[in-house]
C-alpha cells in the first residue's frame, strides 16, 4: 500500500479525493462479490485484481513505461489492441464506470450526458485513476456524439489520436476502417519508435484471438442448464479483460474454465430456480456492477451479456490467413466491423444478435439497459423491444445512471419482471 502511494504521488494523482474513492470500494466488492454463495475457487485471481485495481496492473505499466515502453488509453471495443501491442506498445481500458468521477465531468460537459462519458473526464481532470494518468496516449474514436466532443476536451490535456469509424457497413466502409487501422500503425509506430510487421502482427493477432477464445469457452459454459458461475463474476472477468495483460488473461480465464466445466459435470448450480436473463445494451465499465447485483438479487441469473463488456467484446476472431500486411488489416477490420453498436445505422443485426443470443444461451427473458442520455441504444430500445416480443420473449428495458437513487424501484420493476417468467 505504501508503494501505491508512492506511485499515486509520482502519476501526479489527487492522493486526498483518491482516498475517497479507495474507501468506498471495499464495502462494495464485500456487498456484490463476497456476499454471494459457492463461487469458483479461480475467482481469486479476479478478486486479487479488482481488490488493487489501482495498484498492481498500473504498477506493472509504471514499469513498462520505465523500460521506455508506451502505454495507450482506450475507450471502445472497436479500437484494435492487435495493432498496439504489435508495435509493443500496451493497450490498456479507460472506461469508467463509477458515479465517483461523474460531479468532475460536470464541470466541463452539459449535466445531461451520458455518465461514462462525464466520468471518463472526470477519471482524467480530477487525477484519482492512476490509468488515466499513465497512459502516454489516448485512442479515442468517432462514435457518439457525446464521446467526440469530450475527447476534443481530453485532447487540450492529454495526445490524443481520434480514429474515425464509419457508421454504416457497406464494402467501402470496410474499406475505409482498414484505412483508419493503418492510419493507427502510424500513429503507434511514431509513438513507440517499433515497426508493426507481418511477423509481429501475425503474433499479437492470435494471440487476442486466444484471449476471446477463452472469453467465449467461459460464456459457452454458462449455456449450461446447471449455471457454473453467476453473472455478476463474469461481468468482473469482462471489465478485467480490457485492461490486464492479455496472455495472463486468457491463462486465467481458461483456468477457470477448467474448474467450471468439472462444476458442471458435477451438477453445481449457482441459481438453483433463478430466471436466466440476458441482459442487452450499453457497457458496463468498471465498477458498475449495478444492475447486476439487482438481478441477482432479485431472483435471476444473468447467463449472457449482449454488450461491451460481454459478447460484442469478444465475438468472431480475426481471421488468422493474411498473408501480407495490407491482409491482415483489412482481416482486422472485418472482424471489428462486425461488432453491433448502436452508433451504426441501419443496425438490425444488434437485434438479430439479441434473439440469436436469447435463444441459445436459453434466457427466459432480455433485459435492455440504457445509460441514462444515450440516445442510440435508447432509440433503439424501442425496436428491440419489438423484435424481442414477436419472438415470444419477455423484455424489460432500463434506463438509469450509475448513482444508487433509482436502486429500489429499479428493484421492484426487476423483480416484478423475473417473477412473470413464471
Ligand atoms: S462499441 S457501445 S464501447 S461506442 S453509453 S458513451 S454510446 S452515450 S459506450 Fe460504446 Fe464503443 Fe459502441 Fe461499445 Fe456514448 Fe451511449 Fe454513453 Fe456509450
Amino acid at each position: 500500500m505504501a508503494d501505491n502511494q508512492k506511485m499515486w504521488a509520482e502519476l501526479g494523482m489527487n492522493l486526498e479525493a483518491h482516498d475517497q474513492l479507495c474507501a468506498v470500494l471495499p464495502g462494495a466488492i464485500g456487498d456484490v462479490f463476497m456476499s454471494q454463495e459457492n463461487r469458483p475457487e479461480c475467482m481469486d485471481y479476479f478478486d486479487m485484481v479488482l481488490a488493487d485495481v489501482h495498484g498492481l496492473r498500473p504498477a506493472e505499466l509504471v514499469e513498462f513505461r520505465k523500460s521506455g515502453g508506451k502505454v495507450f488509453g482506450t475507450f471502445c471495443a472497436y479500437v484494435p489492441d492487435e495493432i498496439i501491442f504489435a508495435a509493443g506498445g500496451i493497450a490498456t481500458g479507460l472506461c469508467a464506470g463509477s458515479q465517483f468521477w461523474v460531479p468532475g465531468g460536470e464541470k466541463y460537459l452539459p449535466a445531461n450526458t451520458c455518465p461514462l462519458i462525464k466520468a471518463m473526464l472526470g477519471a482524467r481532470f480530477e487525477k484519482t485513476c492512476p490509468f488515466y494518468r499513465l497512459a502516454d496516449m489516448y485512442i479515442g474514436e468517432n462514435t457518439c456524439d457525446g464521446k467526440k466532443k469530450a475527447y476534443e476536451i481530453l485532447g487540450t490535456d492529454v495526445p490524443m489520436h481520434i480514429m474515425d469509424l464509419p457508421q454504416m457497413k457497406r464494402d467501402k466502409d470496410f474499406k475505409k476502417w482498414a484505412d483508419e487501422i493503418k492510419d493507427l500503425i502510424a500513429v503507434v509506430e511514431k509513438e513507440t519508435g517499433n515497426k508493426v510487421t507481418e511477423e509481429n502482427l501475425a503474433e499479437t493477432i492470435k494471440k487476442i484471438n486466444a484471449k476471446r477464445a477463452a472469453l467465449q469457452r467461459l460464456y459457452d459454459l454458462r449455456k449450461n442448464k446447471n449455471v457454473p458461475i453467476s453473472g455478476t463474476d463474469v461481468l468482473l472477468i469482462s471489465q478485467i479483460a480490457y485492461y490486464d495483460d492479455p496472455e495472463r488473461f486468457a491463462t486465467m480465464v481458461n483456468k477457470l474454465c477448467d474448474e467450471l466445466e468439472k462444476r458442471v459435470a458435477d451438477g453445481v448450480n449457482v441459481a438453483e430456480g433463478k430466471k436466466r436473463i440476458l441482459v442487452s445494451g450499453t457497457p458496463m465499465a468498471i465498477p458498475n456492477w449495478k444492475l447486476h447485483n439487482l438481478i441477482e438479487t432479485s431472483g435471476g441469473v444473468v447467463v449472457c451479456e449482449e454488450t461491451c463488456t460481454g459478447t460484442r467484446y469478444f465475438e468472431n476472431q480475426v481471421k488468422e490467413d493474411g498473408k501480407n500486411l495490407d491482409e491482415m488489416v483489412q482481416n482486422i477490420a472485418d472482424r471489428y466491423m462486425g461488432i453491433n453498436c448502436a452508433c451504426f445505422t441501419p443496425n438490425t443485426a444488434r437485434a438479430d444478435d439479441v434473439i440469436r443470443l436469447a435463444k441459445e444461451w436459453g434466457a427466459d427473458g432480455v433485459i435492455d439497459i440504457s445509460l441514462m442520455f444515450c440516445q442510440t441504444y435508447d432509440i433503439e430500445g424501442r425496436s428491440l423491444e419489438e423484435r424481442c416480443k414477436a419472438e415470444g420473449i419477455p423484455f424489460l428495458g432500463i434506463e438509469t445512471d450509475y448513482t444508487d437513487n433509482d436502486a429500489q424501484q429499479l428493484k421492484t420493476r426487476i423483480g416484478a419482471f423475473i417473477e412473470i417468467l413464471g
